[in-house]
């Protein structure tokens, strides 16, 4: 399938959003705070209009995030407008999704890598989070905006940006949290419950990681792999797996962090992490994936060791190194 979107401006996104009904609103596999966050805070502002909306995910949504959807009920009708938020690449709608692929209306975006999948594209690669975009599209549009959906957005905003800390932080990305403060969101609470607090299950998962994590290029690259026999040995839980490519990044002098999960047999997920220099999007763009320069992904074929070599060798000359076998 081969579309090339027509970029719309945010008041063209509100007005299409006001005009139509019946939403499915769909984000991406495995959905992590922005994904959740955009999907449900646009869920409620149209809702709150009086207007029919579900969110969909071929996920579960995660516990974790439980408050953006209380009192959340699917709502039984049949979609008329079909919107996407967060989600770069129709591959990464998962299984029960796919579907839908070439049926997008809408896609609301913040990945530089969107393929231009959807109608109608906004898109603000500046933007930290989906969230971003979301709230400049409401507030916009006059539409509603309450407590809960300034919970949704803030979550977003804040897990994308790593709690404001990443380089994709911007004065905008600021200025429209404060305004989203202004609805009187606890976020300090908010903030330790996303930030601080772990379940005892994520803290084994660390504890594993730590452990197991193997450094390579100068000890400038750090790699830690999950195969499905570990998860099965350790116990370790598939849902708490999320985000752990940044753990080996705390480690004194590493400029790459890779974390390689196998999700099939020889399929590899791989996630890497920049801390500054290196443009890790380039990388896993090589190997067919893509994401953003800091942080980004990929799905890599083989036996866990080769996968490794893959990786390394493609890796190593991003790194400016030549030789990268010790
Ligand atoms: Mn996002």
């Amino acid at each position: 399938m081969e579309r090339k979107s027509q970029s719309i401006t945010i008041a063209d996104a509100a007005g299409f959003l006001k005009k139509n009904d019946n939403y499915y609103i769909l984000t991406h596999m495995n959905p992590d705070g922005d994904a959740m966050g955009s999907g449900f805070g646009l869920c409620h502002s149209l809702r709150a209009m009086g207007k029919k909306a579900n969110v969909l995910c071929s996920d579960p949504f995660p516990k974790r995030y439980g408050f953006l959807y209380e009192g959340y009920e699917p709502m039984k009708f049949t979609p008329q407008t079909i919107v996407t938020v967060d989600l770069a690449d129709t591959g990464l709608f998962g299984r029960e999704l796919q579907v839908y692929g070439e049926y997008v209306d809408l896609a609301i975006d913040h990945h530089i890598s969107n393929t231009g999948y959807a109608a109608k594209l906004l898109l603000d690669a500046n933007a930290a989070a989906a969230c971003e975009v979301i709230y400049q599209v409401l507030k916009e549009g006059n539409m509603p905006i309450n407590k809960q959906i300034a919970q949704c957005l803030y979550t977003g905003i804040a897990t994308d940006s790593g709690c404001f800390r990443y380089e994709n932080t911007t004065p905008k990305t600021h200025m429209i949290t404060a305004e989203i403060m202004g609805y009187g969101i606890p976020y300090a609470r908010l903030n330790r419950q996303l930030f601080e607090i772990k379940s005892k299950a994520r803290f084994m998962v660390e504890q594993y990681v730590i452990n197991n994590v193997e450094t390579y290029l100068d000890n400038k690259c750090a790699i830690i792999a999950v195969t499905a026999d570990t998860v099965k040995e350790t116990g370790l839980a598939q849902e708490e797996l999320e985000g752990i490519a940044s753990i080996p990044m705390q480690l004194e002098g590493i400029e790459i962090g890779v974390t390689i999960k196998e999700k099939e047999p020889k399929k590899y997920k791989v996630s890497m992490r920049s801390a500054e220099n290196v443009n890790v999007s380039d990388i896993c763009g090589k190997l067919g994936g893509g994401g953003h320069m800091r942080a980004a992904g990929c799905t890599v074929e083989g036996d866990l060791s080769q996968v490794k070599l893959k990786l390394l060798s493609v890796i190593a000359p991003a790194m400016g190194f030549d030789l990268w076998l010790s």
